[in-house]
Formats: structure tokens, sequence, C-alpha cells
């Protein structure tokens, strides 16, 4: 099945971090990667007294469900070294679920799709980048896209 994750980071080597998440989830076969956004720099969103972050999106195919790749990710950022913070705060890596085929699920724990990803420029725009004609929930991205906020979002090369 089709799976998009958006992955962010605003501690330590941010990009070196995306790119390590982005690795576990081919090499622990928790999904194959068929492509990778850019890294972008981005103003912290929700909480604003912390660290720009750097975001990316991927999308890949995966067997798991639903709630085993919630597993599977979440034990990535744990073995990453990711600790408990405030909700919205520092984090050393975040690998959020954006999408899992045409799965719709609204559960405390896992809601697909990824309920905010339609309000934040920072997933919006590298999800755009690898799939300009994605369609979730009936709603194009790249429509939503046209009407976020994306001040301040540039690829991470940019400065
Ligand atoms: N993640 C958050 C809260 N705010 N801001 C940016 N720019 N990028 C993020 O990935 C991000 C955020 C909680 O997951
Ligand atoms: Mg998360
Ligand atoms: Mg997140």
């Amino acid at each position: 099945m089709r799976v998009g994750f958006g992955l962010g980071s605003n501690i330590g080597d941010k990009p070196a971090n995306i790119r390590k998440a982005l690795d576990l989830l081919e090499t622990r076969g928790i999904a194959r990667l068929t492509a990778a956004s850019r890294i972008y720099r981005t103003p912290p969103w929700g909480v604003t007294d912390q660290g720009d972050f750097a975001n990316a999106c991927a999308i890949g195919e995966t067997d798991l469900s639903p709630y085993e790749l919630l597993a599977a990710v979440k034990t990535i950022e744990a073995d990453m070294g990711r600790e408990p913070s405030r909700r919205w705060g520092p984090r050393l890596i975040d690998v959020d679920i954006l999408f899992l085929g045409d799965h719709t699920l609204d559960d405390p724990e896992l809601t697909l799709p990824h309920k905010e990803l339609f309000g934040r420029g920072f997933v919006l725009i590298p999800l755009v980048e690898i799939a300009p004609d994605l369609v979730l929930d009936g709603a194009p991205i790249a429509e939503a896209l046209q009407r976020v906020d994306c001040d301040g979002v540039r690829p991470w090369s940019e400065g």
C-alpha cells in the first residue's frame, strides 16, 4: 500500500537526523521508499519559542497495517534518542504518517490522513514536490498548498 511520511527535527544535526530516519525506514523493512523530497528549513509552527526545523516528506510502499506502522515509526523515534517533550515542542526526530492508501482513521493515537497536514506549509511544500497530483480525502494537496502560509519555508541549502 502507498504510504506518505512527514519528517521533522529541530535538535542536533537536523538534516542528518532526517536522513537517518529515512534510512531506518528502508533498512528495517518498514517501507520501500520511492521518493524523498529535499530537506527544508522551516520556522517553528505552533510553539514559536524554539529553533527552526528541518522538514522533509517521503513516499513509499508498505505491507504494514496502520498500527503496525505507527509502532514502527515510534520505535525509530525512540531508538534515535527522542525524549518526551511538550506538545509541539523541540524534538530530535518526528516521523509522522501522512496517509496510508485510502485508510481513514480518527483515533486519538492515529488520524489518517494526518489531521494537520492541510494547514501546514512545512508538510505541503515537500509533499507537493514529490506528489504534485496527490488527492487525499477528496482534496488535491496542490490546491491546499495555495491556501496556506508558507513564509520562511526554504530549501535547507539556501540557509
Ligand atoms: N512539528 C511540530 C510542531 N511545529 N514546526 C515546524 N516548522 N516543523 C515541524 O515539523 C513541527 C513544527 C509538531 O510535530
Ligand atoms: Mg509525530
Ligand atoms: Mg509532527
